[in-house]
């Protein structure tokens, strides 16, 4: 069945561009090609899709979204901005396991877009999409190699300024950072997923030391996908802990000798493919890690 979705604005400001697919090339789609991945069990998925128009359309026409509602359950538009405007589609969360794909359509009407008898010229577009439905069976819970028994594998940085390397050693994972900016700037990624269930409590746990004393954000995050449906796909879950130094993170302080830290939170929503991340900028002192592990709280 075939929904049609209304996005009830009239595109008279001259804001109703876009060109992808078939249609006139005066609109383009970002991402012209929708993906998503999503498991079994979690919330429904997400997608964002964007039209921008090189042209000015001055006669009152309307937008519409055609969607294949055994694929997706509703769409929502944002206003536009200048020749863009935003579409927010929503996948249903009870597809089965497999890939499913298919094309969205787009049109701009000057009658109603549910029948759009009279099309603006160039609608419509088919903005293609392929939505991967994983199995939740046998998912890992808990990060892999996070005693550093096989070395560094599985784990991975970023710096947005400064530099960072990994290494293992006797055991542990070595941290080199160069860095004096604030703590997001750089860091060490798990993203190899862990099953986590929304409603339970869990803990991140590990060892660390430095070799002088610092402070470090340890968090476990959505890992890509926007699982919480509000346009950032790396929201981070630990929410409270030893010190709160703003409302989305956790900062630990770090000595010389290696100490045991835990951090208990609960999921509020399921991601079966969660991360974990250590913010580690602001210090260039060198760290160690071990026994990294997250956990249900008994
Ligand atoms: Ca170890
Ligand atoms: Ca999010």
């Amino acid at each position: 069945m075939r929904k049609y979705s209304l996005l009830a604005m009239v595109c008279s400001l001259a804001a109703c561009g876009g060109g992808g697919g078939g249609g006139g090339s005066w609109l383009s789609f970002s991402p012209s090609h929708l993906q998503g991945v999503t498991y079994q069990g979690e919330p429904s998925l997400n997608l964002s899709i964007t039209a921008t128009s090189s042209k000015s359309i001055s006669d009152p026409v309307q937008l519409g979204i055609v969607l294949d509602q055994s694929v997706f359950t509703s769409v929502v538009v944002s206003p536009p901005t200048g020749l863009s405007e935003l579409a927010e589609l929503t996948v249903r969360n009870d597809l089965p396991v497999g890939v499913v794909s298919g094309t969205v359509e787009v049109r701009i009407c000057y009658d109603d877009p549910q029948t759009c008898a009279q099309p603006y010229a160039g609608s419509p577009w088919k903005v293609p999409y392929q939505i991967e439905v994983k199995s939740s069976d046998a998912l890992p819970t808990d990060v892999t190699n996070g005693d550093f028994g096989s070395g560094t594998t599985g784990w991975y940085t970023w710096a947005n300024q400064g530099s960072l390397s990994l290494a293992a050693t006797n055991g542990m994972l070595r941290v080199t950072t160069s860095s004096t900016d604030f703590a997001t700037s750089m860091g060490l990624e798990y993203d190899g997923g862990i099953d986590l269930e929304g409603g339970t409590e869990y803990s991140l746990s590990f060892d660390a030391k430095a070799d002088a004393p610092r402070t470090i954000v340890p968090m476990v995050s959505e890992n890509g996908r926007d699982l919480n449906g509000n346009g950032f796909p790396y929201d981070d879950y630990i929410i409270q802990g030893s010190t709160l130094v703003s409302p989305s993170s956790v900062i630990t302080g770090l000595t010389t000798t290696m100490s045991h830290y835990e951090l208990d939170f609960t999921m509020p929503v399921t991601n079966r493919y969660a991360g974990v991340v250590f913010y580690l900028g602001g210090s260039s002192s060198t760290l160690y890690f071990d026994n990294i592990s997250v956990s249900k709280v008994p």
